[in-house]
């Protein structure tokens, strides 16, 4: 083939025109990397016709276009997920073994992007595949970041955080935009001129935009993700350099890309904030300068920015993106202060996904009045006119020399939404309740939910094959469609087919498990699965306690029939958590001492796989058997990690929390192992002295795993190494483990029983597929494209 016969349609002949001419390598010597990139372009080049018929369709309606602002993208591998909406994989997997080529060891070879810390970032990965697939005009906006979330491993037991590299190979997906670019400010002074204020910034940046195409379902729609990267404005000082100061010479370009170097993996410490709050605004801003140019190059008047543009905060995160917004339309296109603040609020829109007082950001005025000065007094003139207007409101937005995102965000935004049911309601009787007194119709519910192309036709091909099989395949772009596999729940022979399809995918785990970590699991086990960031609410404490006391019950009754179980653990903690910190090394040290004893260690194991990312969640969830989603009732704001479990026929095990309140009502109870208060009822624990102590004391069991704890049983000759676990749950005992955990022993019981009933379980298991269609991301960005944006799909109109 010679470079002028660049194919169009037979994909084998352009994976290898790309293999020649994109990538200078000669089939005999390319590696399995050559192989993957030349895939991943000839599938590029499927998606940009339709990118840029899609963007040119928008232009041609004068669509109103959704913006989702957000400081985390997890997309993870991104060639499988566009082979699956193109409909290749037939074509890609036949081209790829034509050449001698294992197809799944190729999708693999891709590194995870991980530029997104957990479910947010995951959520707004769903959300722009959802987006693509309705055919809604959209941009997600985001930051190019260097360095994604730390790569985890363990060192006797302990996390040991190492840097992220994913663009040390080429991203293949991404399109540099040298010509878009924005320079902005930092810092400085405000000056008077002509009676107007005058944002005169220290330093300058620019941002630099790097385009991801993202394409829906059956390759009908593509939007853009653009993410940015930060570049200095002079790049090299040259008089420094001939003046033999080379490291100085280029230290503008070192600080700029500063701004874009790292993922921040928490918020909560001090140390960093200021390069936090300048990541956010420089994406804020970026993007507020983008929507605003293309508005503007087809509009003269401003005040029809709402009916165009709708903006979605992802969090607070890129809060700063509304006075962003003020700040222009005043103080330089001149608008009147008040019309800039009602136009800006036409288009802002603020997701909360916490209402952990520690999570809710918040700023110094010193560190905020140093790097954006005019920003602060926009936000003092909004917030203390909002005082005035409602003077018996107490949360306002400045006060005690902080400046509260939340707040902000809230008067600043047209709609607010919680992200499950239980958490918006959550939101107007707790940290929104004034707010929400004075704004009743601002606050909006949007339960999150998931994308069922990745979730479930990509990560579980035989359940897809089987789901196909059974009522055709219409339910990947219409999820509800599951509901059609209730009547086969009763055939026999089709729960046997279900059942052989989690067996092997039970099969597939144990193998690559044996061969990646050397540990031979009992595919027989329930496989019972948590995975998710470690925290206390999420309470992996728990779940590790409940094991100590199943050993030890086994091992003083070995003879009764224990239903045999693998517990599987998967997650990071962020590196300046420590008591997080120590539950990851507490749970592999117990694991160490219950897998080594040969007196219980065919009836449970428990195995903590390192560096949880996206890659193995999608190996982890077609394979689990139960899936537990143990937070304190109150906490989890939703969890999405609960649906793809569910959709993959894994029943919960769970509290009245986040989005497992809205899926055992559409499971059925019956169908979902419930344990523990509820959020009213932990908030009435919380207030009984002594409740820790006296639930450990009530309970044999708990007691005497705390005592396995703290006297040492699984840290010989250091029996303090968890002392801080022990005093917390002995005590103080916030997140309520010790009053939950007689239930939870309750409620794992009667799975264990459910599970020896295998065709109960599978058919239990089924339910949970057959009745999970709601949770697909297509339900909740219709809900946000009727409710809170009011925009329109142009399916159809490319
Ligand atoms: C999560 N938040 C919620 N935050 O905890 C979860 O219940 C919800 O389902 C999900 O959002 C989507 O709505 C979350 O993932 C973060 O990752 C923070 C990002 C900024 C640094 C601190 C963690």
């Amino acid at each position: 083939m010679a470079r002028d016969d660049m194919p169009q349609s037979d994909f084998r002949d352009a994976i290898l025109w790309h293999l020649a001419y994109t990538l200078g390598k000669d089939p005999d010597h390319a590696q399995v990397f050559d192989w993957r990139l030349a895939l991943s372009h000839a599938v590029r080049d499927r998606i940009v016709d339709r990118w840029m018929a899609a963007t040119r369709a928008t232009y041609r309606a004068d669509a109103k276009r959704v913006y989702y602002l957000s400081m985390e993208f997890l997309i993870g591998r991104l060639l499988q997920d566009n082979i699956v909406n193109l409909q290749l994989a037939d074509e890609a997997q036949a081209a790829v073994e034509s050449f001698g080529l294992d197809y799944a060891g190729l999708l693999l070879d891709e590194p995870d992007a991980a530029l997104g810390n957990g479910g947010l970032g995951r959520l707004a990965a769903c959300f722009m595949e959802s987006l693509a697939t309705l055919g809604c005009p959209a941009y997600g906006y985001g930051i190019r970041y260097e360095h994604g979330l730390f790569r985890q491993s363990f060192a006797e037991g302990r996390q040991v955080e190492a840097p992220e590299d994913w663009l040390e190979q080429p991203f293949v997906w991404q399109f540099e935009r040298p010509e878009a670019r924005f320079t902005l400010g930092f810092g400085g002074r405000v000056a008077t001129r002509d009676g107007r204020a005058v944002w005169e910034p220290e330093s300058f940046v620019q941002a630099e935009a790097f385009d991801t195409p993202v394409i829906g379902w059956r390759g009908a729609w593509a939007n853009t993700l653009r993410l940015w990267a930060g570049r200095a404005v002079d790049p090299f000082d040259l008089d420094r350099f001939n003046a033999g100061d080379f490291a100085a010479a280029v230290e503008a370009e070192a600080l700029a890309r500063t701004i874009s170097r790292v993922l921040y993996p928490e918020d909560s410490t001090e140390k960093g904030k200021r390069l936090r709050l300048t990541q956010e605004y420089f994406f804020s801003a970026a993007s507020i300068r983008d929507i605003l140019r293309r508005f503007e190059a087809d509009h003269a008047d401003l005040r029809l920015l709402p009916q165009k543009v709708a903006i979605q905060l992802n969090d607070t995160h890129p809060a700063i993106a509304g006075p962003e917004l003020v700040r222009i339309l005043h103080d330089e296109r001149g608008l009147p202060f008040d019309e800039a603040v009602g136009i800006t609020r036409g288009c802002v829109n603020y997701t909360n996904h916490t209402l952990l007082p520690e999570a809710l950001e918040s700023w110094g005025e010193g560190l905020f009045a140093d790097l954006l000065p005019r920003h602060l007094q926009i936000i003092d003139r909004i917030d203390e006119a909002d005082a005035k207007a409602h003077p018996d409101r107490r949360n306002t937005a400045r006060g005690d020399g902080k400046v509260r995102m939340g707040e902000l965000s809230f008067i600043l935004s047209n709609r607010v939404n919680g992200v499950s049911a239980l958490h918006t309601g959550l939101m107007k009787t707790t940290v929104f309740a004034d707010q929400h007194r004075i704004w009743p119709d601002r606050i909006v519910n949007q339960t999150n939910g998931v994308t069922p192309r990745r979730w479930l036709l990509g990560c579980n091909p035989r359940l897809s094959r089987l789901i196909a099989q059974t009522i055709g395949d219409g339910w990947v772009g219409d999820l509800e469609q599951l509901h059609a596999l209730e009547p086969h729940v009763a055939d026999a022979g089709w729960l046997d087919a279900f059942a052989a399809v989690k067996a092997a995918n039970k099969a597939d785990l144990c193998d690559w498990i044996a061969r990646e970590h050397g540990v031979a699991l009992n595919p027989q086990a329930l496989f019972d699965v948590q995975i998710k960031r470690i925290h206390e609410y999420k309470r992996q404490h728990l779940n590790i306690l409940e094991a100590i006391a199943l050993w030890q019950e086994m091992r003083e009754n070995p003879s009764a029939d224990w239903t045999a179980r693998v517990k599987i653990f998967g997650g990071k903690a962020a590196p300046g958590y420590f008591f997080a910190k120590d539950i990851i090394r507490l749970i592999n040290d117990v694991a160490a001492v219950i897998n080594a004893d040969a007196a219980t260690n065919e009836k449970l194991q428990i195995l903590y796989l390192p560096n949880y990312n996206v890659t193995l969640a999608e190996r982890l969830i077609p394979a689990a058997d139960l899936s537990e989603q143990i937070s304190t009732a109150g906490k989890e704001a939703s969890g999405t990690g609960n649906m793809k479990f569910a959709l993959n026929g894994a029943p919960t095990i769970g509290t009245l929390d986040g989005a497992n309140v809205e899926i055992r009502e559409l499971v059925g109870a019956e169908n979902f192992f419930l344990f523990g208060l509820t959020a009213e009822e932990a908030e009435a624990r919380r207030a009984v002295p002594d409740h820790a102590a006296r639930a450990i004391a009530a309970d044999p069991r708990l007691t005497r795993a705390v005592e396995a704890i703290r006297s040492g049983t699984f840290s010989p000759g250091e029996p303090d190494r968890y002392a801080n676990i022990v005093e917390n749950l002995t005590r103080a005992d916030y997140f309520l483990v010790a009053s939950d955990f007689a239930d939870y022993w309750r409620a794992q019981r009667e799975v264990d029983f459910a599970y020896a009933n295998r065709t109960e379980w599978t058919r239990m298991a089924a339910l949970n597929v057959a009745r999970s269609g709601w949770f697909s991301s297509d339900r909740t960005i219709r809900g946000y494209m009727q409710d809170i944006w009011n925009a329109k799909s142009l399916l159809g109109q490319e």
